[in-house]
């Protein structure tokens, strides 16, 4: 069933995690870490590359690999040539997807190598363990928000000679998972907002949080990387390059996200100008990078949970 499908994916997720989680070293570019984890994904699942949703045993990777450091909160993901170097002193949050059969887990941590960002990195832990403690059937948003923020807030971090209260990044949510969307319309929020919608049973959500020491508000910056078809839109595109590059997107993935390096290596060149097309016409949702303000530092930690008429089932954990 559906849930087997998410356990096994879980189970994927797991494996990739121990094997890259011992490989994460200073040195190493963005791309080959990146290549690690999605090609153990591809390995673990069996796909040898991303598949269509007409596949009905499609599994594989379940959106680009999330390699966003310090400012960066979410949403970086190499695109071709990109040299960027995992630092020492870098903070880095690693969220990667896995899918099987159209149900993604989606789950993430924070990576550093220096321990003056161990205040912040537990904050961020221990309020993503709050929301998940908090989460359950009947249980409104808003009060599931609440109860980050409060633990969230409670840390302060020492860097630099200077003292930060951890932020959460309230323009950030969690969401819920529909089958090959990433987010099925739900927002799971970081601080208390008064949305009284209520979790429901039988949904699936990743509950994630992110702390920072900026403003704790991100905007979009930089060249973008990951996209995704928009659900439920049939327009046409008027460009035949963008026509052709739809297919593509449609066949390899649905409405999985994707990035630019997926596009790449199914051979495709030259599409920006298609690819951007379609973002004008909504045919394709982009997700540019989401920043706090320059010189900040973000943590991120995120797990999938199911909410089973009488159990809470921490997936991915
Ligand atoms: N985990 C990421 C998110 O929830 C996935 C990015 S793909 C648009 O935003």
């Amino acid at each position: 069933t559906h849930w087997n499908e998410v356990r096994k994916g879980a189970e994927i997720h797991r494996r990739v995690r121990k094997n890259v989680q011992n490989k994460l070293k200073p040195g190493m570019t963005l791309t080959e870490i990146a290549d690690i984890i999605e090609n153990a994904t591809r390995k673990f699942t069996g796909a040898e590359d991303l598949n269509s949703m007409e596949n009905p045993k499609s599994q594989g990777i379940g959106f680009p690999t999330g390699l966003s450091i310090n400012h960066i909160a979410a949403h970086f993901t190499p695109n071709a040539g990109d040299k960027t170097v995992l630092k020492h002193e870098d903070v880095m949050k690693v969220d990667f997807g896995v899918q099987v059969n159209g149900n993604i887990i989606d789950s993430a941590w924070t990576v550093s190598f220096d321990d003056k960002y161990d205040n912040l990195i537990t904050a961020v832990r221990e309020a993503t363990y709050t929301g998940i403690k908090e989460a359950g059937i009947d249980v409104r948003l808003t009060d599931i928000g609440e109860a980050i923020q409060e633990v969230m807030e409670s840390y302060e971090v020492e860097l630099n000679g200077e003292t930060f209260q951890v932020k959460p990044c309230r323009n950030l949510c969690g969401h819920n998972i529909g089958p090959y969307r990433i987010h099925g319309g739900k927002s799971v929020p970081i601080v208390k907002n008064g949305d009284n919608t209520k979790m429901e049973e039988g949904e699936h959500f990743a509950i994630e949080t992110f702390g920072s020491t900026g403003r704790g508000y991100v905007v979009t910056d930089g060249e973008c990387s990951h996209y995704a078809r928009t659900p439920n839109v049939t327009t046409m595109p008027s460009l035949s390059s963008a026509k052709k590059l739809l297919k593509t997107i449609d066949d390899k993935f649905g409405t999985l996200p994707f990035c630019r390096r997926y596009l790449d290596r199914l051979g495709e060149e030259k599409y920006l100008f298609a690819l951007n097309q379609l973002v004008r016409q909504g045919i394709v949702q982009d997700y540019p990078p989401l920043v706090d303000i320059e010189g900040s530092y973000t943590a991120q930690f995120e797990h999938t949970i199911l909410l089973h008429p009488h159990k809470k089932e921490v997936v991915s954990k």
